[in-house]
């Protein structure tokens, strides 16, 4: 039974390697596990679809062929990592557009973006660079939000955020995330903002009060503000819940929820580009 297609690059330097990896963290592939023995280290990453395919006619002279759904954001990227491309975005003649780019001596990667009808829904993506994210984290069961804080900061800072570009604050108790949340939201300092907490039923005679309370005015920031604010407060019946969803069983949802932050601006970045072509401009003597 087939397990996995793997396709190997060997870095010739430790510069070259380092550079690969952080290209394609910050080109949003999803980072799988690294490692490290007397006879080198590795470190991979995973696609959403991997295929093995022949072709009869070479159609783009690349080592590995990358389908994208923002050709043109990829483009940004790889210009901003100062990666040689091979060559720039044309079409390809079966419907698509490509470019060929060589982020490594003799490694050519294609990016191509299928242009078909019915394909062309707008969604953000996986790459922080340049964001300013504002973190305000409750302190109430610490020993779980901290867990969400470092989830969090991971998700930021391998989808290519700066450390500098990204404020913590921390507040007494989930009650407390939504005040903050709109302070840092109105300084017009950050692209979004991430609210992690923790509120665990069993230990909180007012746990609907609260939980109803901090969703809502959560909620209502993001929507007086304009600024995306993610949602990365827990409410759970029991510690062991709790424990689960904070990098136990059931992932850790401060990691989801900066993840979510990052492709929010990315939409919204978007989106207010394509709306501004969309939208007819307005031409002088006519409503
Ligand atoms: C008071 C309280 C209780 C009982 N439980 C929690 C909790 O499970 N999680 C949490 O984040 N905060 C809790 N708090 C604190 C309130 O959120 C708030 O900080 C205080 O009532 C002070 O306003």
């Amino acid at each position: 039974m087939i397990k996995g297609i793997t396709t190997v690059r060997f870095s010739k330097s430790n510069s070259e390697f380092e550079s690969l990896v952080s290209l394609f963290a910050a080109l949003g592939f999803e980072p799988g596990e690294e490692w490290k023995s007397a006879n080198g280290q590795g470190r991979y990453f995973l696609a959403p679809v991997g295929k093995l395919e022949f072709v009869l006619k070479e159609a783009l002279p690349a080592d590995l062929w990358v389908e994208v759904t923002d050709l043109d954001s990829i483009r940004d990227l790889l210009k901003q990592h100062k990666v040689k491309l091979v060559s720039d975005i044309k079409d390809t003649g079966w419907n698509s557009r490509a470019l060929v780019a060589e982020p490594a001596k003799g490694l050519k990667l294609a990016f191509w973006q299928s242009l078909q009808p019915g394909e062309d829904a707008i969604d953000g993506q996986l790459n922080s660079r340049g964001m300013r994210f504002g973190i305000v984290v409750s302190r109430w069961n610490s020993f779980i939000t901290e867990r969400l804080l470092q989830g969090a900061i991971d998700a930021l800072r391998r989808t290519g955020c700066r450390k500098d570009d990204i404020t913590t604050v921390r507040v007494p108790g989930a009650f407390e995330i939504p005040s903050q949340a709109r302070t840092l939201a109105a300084t017009g300092k950050y692209d979004a903002i991430i609210t992690l907490g923790c509120l665990i039923r069993g230990e909180t005679t007012h746990y609907e009060h609260i939980s109803t309370e901090v969703t809502r005015g959560i909620g209502q920031s993001a929507l007086e503000t304009g600024i995306p604010h993610t949602y990365g407060v827990l409410t759970c019946e029991n510690l062991e819940q709790a424990l689960d969803r904070a990098g136990l069983k059931a992932g850790n949802k401060g990691f989801e929820a900066a993840s979510s932050a990052v492709e929010m601006v990315s939409l919204k970045r978007k989106t207010a580009a394509s709306g501004r072509k969309l939208l007819p401009s307005r031409k002088k003597g006519k409503s």
